[in-house]
């Protein structure tokens, strides 16, 4: 079939001009004529073994494996195949997250059973479930850490820190609408820390496999106004590293008016067409509205969530209040050492602080 028949059998091509709609930053796309009439080359055969696509990235086949016809169907049918890098990401990421699929299976027969296990498993089981499900799960609930934060004195340090963090920026004429991080060390932490892990750590093994490792934490407050101009995440995006657990503690109540994350649920599966460059992973909010269920992940002081930082993401941005909150990071140590490797700018791990 030469590439016109095939185009015609196969309309969808999400490197069409048009499509280039479905990003932010359409602008700093590259080589999109290009691309377009390579996927029209491969997109019959693509859908034929089981492949689907959006705008944003690739659905694989239930029963997928690695090293099945698919798999050399899949490069080509990535944003630049033709770019080492690019393809050196994606064979990483795939080899590492998108060996197995469903993952169900797997979560849920290795997480100990609720019917003889403790609060803390079912909780874990519980939210596993929902991050395999949704790519998020609420987190905090019964752990009691509002009390925790607030008797080891921890809440009001880390306000303390931020509020002197600001200052300074203020001091220094710094602009008002960019993110304020706290990077250094918090004293009095580590009882947080430790509980946070106790949960968290458990269901990022099963979740990422059993290297899965907590990287670090950051202290950091949004401002009252947040403009995706002044803070990149406040755009749609992925993190560029494939499956990721970040957590946030909130360290206020955080509403639908303090710059809540929001996650495009259900989008924690998609391989994207690019795990490289930064523009081809920002996503135009019409088109992830349009084509997803998106959940303002919200809750009380000391309440927070976990989620796949290969979900679509972002902080919702315009005016609002501020808000505060630590967050942990888990990433699967092979992987991220295989992609430092590659790119050291890739941010897999992001923290900026590591725990030795
Ligand atoms: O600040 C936020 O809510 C978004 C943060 C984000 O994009 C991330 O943690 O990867």
């Amino acid at each position: 079939m030469d590439a016109v028949s095939t185009q015609r059998a196969c309309p969808f091509n999400p490197f069409s001009a048009n499509n280039t709609a479905a990003y932010s930053l359409p602008g700093q796309l590259r080589s999109w004529p290009q691309r377009e009439q390579a996927f029209a080359g491969q997109s019959c055969k693509a859908a034929s073994i089981g492949l689907s696509w959006n705008c944003l990235g690739i659905g694989l086949p239930v029963g997928w494996r690695l090293g099945s016809q698919a798999e050399s169907a899949l490069h080509r049918l990535s944003f630049a195949p033709s770019d080492a890098l690019q393809r050196a990401a994606q064979r990483a990421i795939i080899e590492s997250d998108f060996h197995r699929v469903p993952r169900l299976h797997s979560v849920m027969t290795s997480i100990p059973s609720s019917a003889n296990s403790e609060p803390a498993h079912k909780r874990a089981r519980m939210t596993a479930r929902a991050l395999v499900r949704d790519g998020y799960a609420f987190i905090g609930r019964g752990w009691e850490l509002e009390l925790m934060l607030r008797r080891s004195g921890l809440l009001a340090r880390a306000v303390g820190l931020l509020d002197e963090a600001q200052r300074q920026r203020e001091a220094a004429g710094g602009p008002s609408d960019v993110a304020i991080l706290h990077e250094a060390t918090v004293h009095g932490v580590g009882e947080l820390l430790a509980a946070a892990n106790n949960e968290l750590l458990p269901v990022a093994r099963h979740y990422l496999g059993e290297d899965a490792e907590f990287s670090g934490y950051l202290l950091f407050r949004l401002p009252p106004k947040l403009s995706p101009r002044t803070y990149a995440s406040a755009h749609w995006h992925h993190d560029r590293c494939g499956h990721r657990l970040k957590a946030y503690i909130f360290l206020q109540n955080v509403s639908a008016d303090s710059h809540p994350t929001q996650v495009a649920v259900g989008s924690q599966d998609t391989l994207f067409y690019s795990y490289h460059r930064f523009a081809e992973t920002r996503f135009a909010d019409r088109y992830v509205r349009a084509n997803y269920r998106v959940e303002n992940m919200v809750g009380g002081l000391g309440h927070g969530f976990i989620f796949d930082t290969n979900s679509a993401h972002r902080a919702l941005a315009g005016s609002g209040v501020q808000r505060d909150a630590i967050m942990l990071e888990y990433n699967a140590r092979n992987k991220s050492a295989t992609l430092q490797a590659l790119d050291p700018k890739i941010p897999c791990p992001g923290v900026a602080r590591r725990l030795s």
